[in-house]
C-alpha cells in the first residue's frame, strides 16, 4: 500500500484527464457564416466513417472566429436588454492538436460561443443537455446577486440537468463588467471542452475602446488531455492512479485558441496512432493599432506564461477589475484567471508575423518543459495569409521566466492597483479560515477518503440533494459532506485561506464574490493571529476572484457580505476539485430564506435519488485494483485508434 508521503511526492510531480455529445441554433445571429469546419477538409472525411462500433461521434467540431475577434460594432451602452442564447451540450469529434478524440461542446463549437453583453443586461441561456451524463453551467465571476439559484454548481446550488433534459439559466448582470467565462461545473467535464468566453462591457469601464485601445480579442489558453475527463478521474481514484500517479496530470498539449501541437514523441502518445496536428493558430491584430487581449486560462491544471516576441504589453485588467498595471514581457495566468493586456502593433505592416508563446510554469508541476506557440499576425482587417500557421522568426524576449522557476501570481511580482479605487479601511466583523490539504479523511459513512479537503472535510457531492434549498428551507446546512464557513454579519469580513500542502500550489476561486487581497504570507495563519494584525487601513488592494496560493502559504481575503448565498470556494485545478477540494462560504443564511425557488429549478431534482453521491468526490481509499468498468484510458484509446485506423485505410 502506498504511503501518504509517497502520494504527496507523486502529487507534486505531474499527470492528466478528459470528456463529450449533439445541434441547434446558437442565438448569435449571423454566426453561421463565420463558422468554419474545424481544422480543414482532411479531417472532415473522418466524420462520415464513424459507426456504432466506433466511439467517436460522427459530427465534427466547428470553430467560430467571432468567439475570438470582438466586433467594434458591438454597442457599448447603458441601454439594457435581454440577451438570449440556445446552448445544446453535445459530444462531437475534434482534433485540436493532432490527436482525434471525442469532446463535449456547446452547439458543436469548440470553444463554446461568445456571450457578449452590457452591464445591466439580462442573460437568458436555454440549455439542452444531449449528453448521457448530467450537466450544469457555471458563469465564472458573475456575482449572481439575488440569483444564487443560477450559479450552476451541482450539489451546491442546484441538481444537475439530467441527460436529455433542459434548463434555462436567467440572471441579470448587476453592476459588473469585465472578462468572465462560463464552463461546466459537473465533475471535470469542463476539461472536455464545455467552456467559452463571457464579456461584459460598460460605458463605465475605465479601460475604454477608442481611448485606451482600438480593437479587442479573446485569447484562450489551456492545457489539454487526450483522454476523457471521466476516464482520468476514475483512474485518479483507483489504486494505480492515472498514468501511474494520483497527481493531477500534466497536459498532453497546450492549446492557444483551442489549437495545439501534440507530439508523437511524447511518452504518453499511443503507439501506432498518427499525429496530424492542425496548422498553428493565427491571432490577428490590426497593424498600427492597439489591441486589448482578454486572456482566459480555461485549463484544468497548469499555470501558463504568455509572451509575444518583441512586443511588450500593459496589464490593464485582473480577472474583472481594471487596473493600473506594469508594462511587461510575459504574464503568468493560473487556471480560471483572466487578464487584459494591451499590445501596440507598431513593429511592421500587414502580413508580418511574430511568435505568441505559451510556456507551462512547471515549477509547481513535474518540472518538465512544455511550450507552444501561435502566430501573432499583423493584418489590415483580420485577413488570412498564404503562409497561414507557418513559423515566424524566433525572437523571444531574453528575460522570460525559466520553465522551472516558482509559480507565482502577477501580484506577487508587481503592484496592480484597481482603477476604481476601494480602500480596505474597516475592521472586519468576522474572521474565519479554510485550511486545505491532501490526505486521508473520514467520509460521512465512516469510510476513509483519500483526496483533498478543507478543514478536514473532503467534499462528497450529494448531487441530487443540494445545499441551497436546505438553507432556504431551514436557515442552515447541517450535513457534513462539505466544509462550510458561515458569515452572518452584514458588512466586511475576512476569510483566511491556508494551503497546507507542502509541495502543491493551488488556484482558489470564490463564487459570487470578488475579494480584496488583504495579505499574503508564508506558513499558516490562525484566526487569532489574523485578528491580532492591523488590517484595517489598506490602501486600494487588488480585487479578484481567483487567487494562486503556493504550498505552505496563506492569503487573507476581504469579502463584502452584500450578496447572501451559498458560494462554492474551490481549487480550479479540475482534477483536485474532482477529488474533494471544494468548500462553501455561506453568506447571511438568515437572508437566504427569502430566496424564491423556481419550479423548473426544483424540478431538476424530481425523481432522483437524493442519497446518491455525485462524481466530484473521491471514494473509499483505494486498496485494490480498479473495478473492471473503469477502463484504462490508454488501453481503451489504443483499441479505438487501431480500429479507426483500419477503417480509414
Ligand atoms: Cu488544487
Amino acid at each position: 500500500m502506498r504511503s501518504l508521503t509517497s502520494l504527496i511526492a507523486l502529487l507534486s510531480c505531474s499527470t492528466c484527464l478528459i470528456f463529450a455529445q449533439s445541434t441547434t441554433d446558437t442565438g448569435l445571429g449571423d454566426i453561421q457564416d463565420a463558422i468554419t469546419s474545424y481544422l480543414g477538409p482532411s479531417y472532415a472525411q473522418v466524420s462520415g466513417s464513424a459507426t456504432s462500433d466506433d466511439p467517436l461521434p460522427s459530427e465534427y467540431a466547428t470553430s467560430n472566429k467571432k468567439t475570438f475577434i470582438l466586433s467594434n460594432d458591438f454597442e457599448i451602452t447603458d441601454q439594457t436588454q435581454i440577451r438570449e442564447y440556445n446552448f445544446e451540450i453535445k459530444a462531437v469529434t475534434a482534433n485540436p492538436d493532432g490527436y482525434e478524440r471525442q469532446i463535449y461542446t456547446i452547439n458543436g463549437e469548440f470553444p463554446g460561443p461568445l456571450i457578449e453583453c452590457n452591464t445591466g443586461d439580462t442573460i437568458r441561456v436555454h440549455v439542452k443537455n444531449s449528453l448521457d451524463i448530467p450537466q450544469t453551467i457555471h458563469w465564472h465571476g458573475i456575482s449572481q446577486n439575488g440569483s444564487n439559484v443560477m450559479d450552476g454548481v451541482p450539489g451546491i446550488t442546484q441538481c444537475p440537468i439530467p441527460p436529455g433534459q433542459n434548463f434555462t439559466y436567467e440572471f441579470p448582470i448587476v453592476q459588473q463588467y469585465g472578462t468572465y467565462w462560463y464552463h461546466s461545473h459537473f465533475a471535470n467535464t469542463m476539461a472536455d471542452g464545455i467552456a467559452g468566453p463571457f464579456i461584459v462591457h460598460s460605458p463605465d469601464d475605465p479601460v475604454q475602446r477608442g481611448r485606451d485601445y482600438d480593437n479587442e480579442r479573446v485569447l484562450l489558453i489551456q492545457d489539454w488531455m487526450h483522454d476523457q475527463s471521466t476516464d482520468i478521474v476514475a483512474a485518479l481514484k483507483s489504486a494505480d492512479g492515472y498514468r501511474g500517479s494520483p497527481g493531477a496530470p500534466k497536459g498532453d498539449s497546450i492549446l492557444i485558441n483551442d489549437v495545439g501541437h501534440a507530439s508523437p514523441d511524447d511518452p504518453n502518445w499511443p503507439e501506432g496512432v498518427e499525429c496530424n496536428p492542425p496548422p498553428r493558430a493565427e491571432v490577428p491584430v490590426i497593424a498600427g493599432q492597439r489591441t486589448r487581449f482578454r486572456i482566459i486560462n480555461t485549463g484544468a491544471h497548469s499555470m501558463l506564461r504568455v509572451s509575444m516576441d518583441q512586443h511588450e504589453f500593459e496589464v490593464a485588467e485582473v480577472d474583472t477589475d481594471p487596473v493600473y498595471g506594469p508594462t511587461i514581457h510575459e504574464i503568468p495566468v493560473a487556471p480560471a484567471q483572466r487578464y487584459s493586456i494591451i499590445v501596440n502593433a507598431t513593429l511592421g505592416q500587414a502580413g508580418d508575423k511574430f511568435k505568441l508563446r505559451v510556456h507551462v510554469a512547471a515549477g509547481c508541476m513535474d518540472k518538465v518543459q512544455q511550450d507552444t506557440w501561435a502566430v501573432l499576425r499583423y493584418t489590415n482587417n483580420n485577413e488570412e495569409y498564404d503562409d497561414k500557421g507557418e513559423e515566424p522568426e524566433d525572437k523571444p524576449w531574453d528575460d522570460l521566466a525559466a520553465f522551472d522557476s516558482p509559480c507565482r501570481d502577477l501580484d506577487d511580482q508587481y503592484t496592480l492597483s484597481p482603477r476604481v479605487a476601494i480602500d480596505a479601511n474597516v475592521k472586519p466583523l468576522q474572521t474565519l479560515s479554510l485550511s486545505s490539504k491532501f490526505g486521508t479523511f473520514l467520509g460521512t459513512q465512516g469510510q476513509n477518503i483519500t483526496g483533498f479537503a478543507f478543514n478536514n472535510i473532503s467534499f462528497q457531492n450529494q448531487i441530487w440533494d443540494p445545499v441551497l434549498p436546505q438553507i432556504i428551507d431551514n436557515g442552515k446546512y447541517t450535513n457534513e459532506n462539505v466544509a462550510q464557513v458561515v458569515f452572518d454579519q452584514d458588512g466586511y469580513v475576512d476569510l483566511i485561506l491556508n494551503n497546507l500542502d507542502g509541495g502543491i500550489d493551488h488556484p482558489y476561486h470564490l463564487h459570487g464574490n470578488e475579494f480584496q487581497l488583504i495579505k499574503r504570507g508564508d506558513g499558516n495563519l490562525t484566526v487569532e493571529e489574523a485578528q491580532a494584525m492591523d488590517l484595517s487601513n489598506i490602501v486600494n488592494p487588488l480585487r479578484r476572484d481567483t487567487i494562486f496560493i503556493p504550498g505552505n502559504a496563506y492569503a487573507i481575503l476581504r469579502i463584502r457580505t452584500d450578496n447572501p448565498g451559498v458560494w462554492a470556494l474551490h481549487c480550479h485545478i479540475g482534477w483536485h476539485l474532482a477529488v474533494g477540494k471544494l468548500a462553501t462560504v455561506i453568506v447571511r443564511p438568515q437572508d437566504m430564506q427569502k430566496f424564491k425557488q423556481p419550479e423548473d429549478w426544483k424540478g431538476l431534482c424530481a425523481g432522483q435519488n437524493s442519497t446518491q453521491e455525485g462524481p466530484a468526490r473521491r471514494s473509499v481509499a483505494p486498496t485494490s485494483a480498479p473495478v473492471s468498468h473503469l477502463r484504462n484510458p490508454r488501453d481503451a484509446r489504443s483499441r479505438d485508434r487501431s480500429r479507426k485506423g483500419s477503417m480509414r485505410d
